[in-house]
């Protein structure tokens, strides 16, 4: 078996975006179209003599192929050992783990994560640094400026390995070792929750329902609720990972994952209902009959941290996307601690978590974590509402309720517009971009305007500084309209448009959603004229 140089030409589409390079299954099975970028990234890393990298994916459809083919790869770049999850199988939060407690020197995440998959649909990798979490875009800009330039991959010739059995291989003077994707990960939650407790609320007849949407989630959810917690066979449904999830779009909200709703809003509805994304770092928790908003969910976590054993001591401080709502920044106050804004996507948490300046992030897109690993973390965030429930006594609603009567309400909702032509949503970015200096002191479709900007981050731990992460338009009394470009598709452009508007008057907090942001709705269309440059009436999707 021998190292072999092949020649190749560059693409000019590989470009990461918020988390990772994403395409279709059909770009991605263009030949060498992996096989480059997994070439450009390590020509950008430095050499592997002695080193460990973790493999795995979400088992989406194109999974198995590319486990092969980075393995054989990897032996070419010289690497010592890679860890990879049996079957190619590893959830983005177990990456994360796996990385940190075999101190690796990074990992390469397969999945296309909330895209849909199967072999029309997408198919996405990334790669993970040392601390466990997704490269800065130091990283990822030279990747993509390394596979611009990209003339050569170094493959091994030999065959693959034996994915579904456990143990050890010899892949061209490489160590290859199979592992169980869950037992790492599942350490991990043991030290951070009060299983015990858990165990009690399951035993006491609480009725969880876990939608694993047939993606990555449903082997942990299974071990750990079903296996560990004792709750009943049935509770994790959609549980077993499959290469097109059946079907369903396991980008978990209350349009995606009807199904969990409509069980939720049932005569005979669990207490709780949850759901995961395709790579299982996403979480939505729903009460009985009564949806949770992600923003909300973190403000909730971050005020109840000290039930939870891993957290009794105290949060250090909290993060949040700029798009996502404020109601954390209003719990961190209440609770002395820093509260900071950043760029939307994970890996502008990163060093905030390993400087110790903040312990819980989140974003609205479904999205929680903590500094137990360097990604969001979908099964942590059910476990952790699950630890509430038994520490307080109370349910998913009283304790969002809760925190609406100490904080006011922040109403907020995300209109996307999918699939919009690339040159129309350029231009109504670019007219919003134009428009922005005068807007400040204006008033517009009956809003007084506060401040209006093209958000951007200067990184507080190394300064780095990330420019045009999405327009916010902030009115007099606080309310807030966002647009920003999705980072994640692949087809066309979709816009986001973010709303929040803050309630203090808990007389109005049952109001719904959409009808409480019909001002800030309309102030969007007058902003960006919408509807004249889409022609689309209405969004695709609001959650
Ligand atoms: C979306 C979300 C963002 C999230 C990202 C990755 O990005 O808005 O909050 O971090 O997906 O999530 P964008 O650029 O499409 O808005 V996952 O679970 O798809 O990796
Ligand atoms: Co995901």
């Amino acid at each position: 078996m021998t190292i072999q140089t092949l020649p190749t030409t560059p693409f000019t589409d590989q470009r990461p975006g918020t988390s990772g390079l994403r395409k279709k299954v059909t770009v991605f099975a263009q030949a060498h179209y992996l096989e480059n970028f997994v070439q450009a990234l390590f020509d950008v890393l430095p050499a592997a003599t002695g080193l460990t990298l973790v493999l795995g994916g979400d088992g989406r459809y194109y999974n198995r192929v590319a486990v092969q083919t980075i393995l054989r790869m990897a032996a070419a770049k010289g690497y010592a050992r890679v860890l990879v999850g049996q079957g190619g199988i590893l959830s983005t939060p177990a990456v994360s783990a796996v990385i940190r407690a075999s101190q690796a020197s990074g990992g390469i995440v397969l999945s296309a994560s909330h895209n849909p998959g199967g072999p029309d649909g997408d198919f996405g990798i990334k790669y993970n640094i040392g601390n466990g979490g997704p490269a800065p875009e130091k990283i990822t800009e030279a990747v993509f400026a390394r596979s611009k330039e990209l003339q050569q991959i170094r493959i091994s010739d030999s065959a693959g390995i034996a994915l579904d059995v456990l143990g050890d291989y010899l892949l061209d003077g490489m160590q290859v070792t199979v592992i169980d994707p869950v037992s790492t990960y599942a350490e991990l939650m043991r030290t951070l929750f009060d299983f015990d407790a858990i165990r009690k609320l399951f035993a006491g007849g609480f009725r969880l329902r876990y939608d694993a949407m047939n993606a990555v989630g449903g082997p942990y959810a299974k071990a750990l609720l079903e296996g560990e917690l004792g709750a009943p066979a049935g509770t994790v449904v959609n549980g077993v990972p499959l290469e097109d999830f059946g079907g369903l779009h396991p980008d978990p909200n209350p349009v995606n994952a009807e199904d969990l709703i409509a069980h939720m809003f049932a005569a005979d509805a669990p207490d709780m209902g949850a759901a995961s994304d395709g790579d299982a770092d996403r979480n939505m928790v729903v009460g009985r009959k009564f949806v949770v908003s992600p923003s909300d969910s973190l403000a909730v976590l971050a005020a109840h941290a000290t039930r939870v054993p891993g957290y009794a001591k105290g949060l250090a401080g909290v993060a949040r996307s700029m798009p996502t709502s404020t109601a954390a920044d209003r719990v961190a106050q209440a609770l002395g601690i820093p509260c900071f804004e950043t760029p939307t996507g994970w890996k502008f948490f990163g060093n905030l978590l390993d400087a110790g300046k903040v312990t819980l992030c989140g974003e609205e897109s479904y999205g929680t974590g903590s500094d137990h690993v360097r990604e969001k973390d979908g099964l942590w965030a059910v476990l952790f509402w699950l630890n509430l429930v038994a520490a307080s006594g109370k349910s998913v609603e009283a304790l969002v309720r809760e925190l609406w009567a100490a904080h006011g309400r922040c109403v907020y909702s995300r209109h996307d517009y999918e699939a919009i032509p690339t040159d129309q949503a350029d231009s109504l970015m670019a007219g919003l971009r134009a428009a922005l200096p005068a807007l400040p002191g204006s008033s517009v479709a009956g809003c007084a305007i506060a401040l209006a900007d093209d958000f951007a981050y200067t990184d507080p731990v190394d300064g780095s500084v990330s420019n045009k992460q999405g327009i916010r338009v902030i009115l007099t009394d606080g309310s807030r309209v966002v647009f920003r470009l999705s980072g994640t598709g692949t087809e066309g452009a979709t816009l986001r448009v973010y709303l929040e508007r803050h309630e203090p008057d808990a007389s109005r907090h049952d109001i719904e959603a959409q009808t409480a942001l019909q001002p800030l709705v309309a102030l969007a269309e007058a902003l960006a004229h919408i509807r004249g440059i889409t022609g689309m009436a209405q969004p695709s999707v609001m959650t």
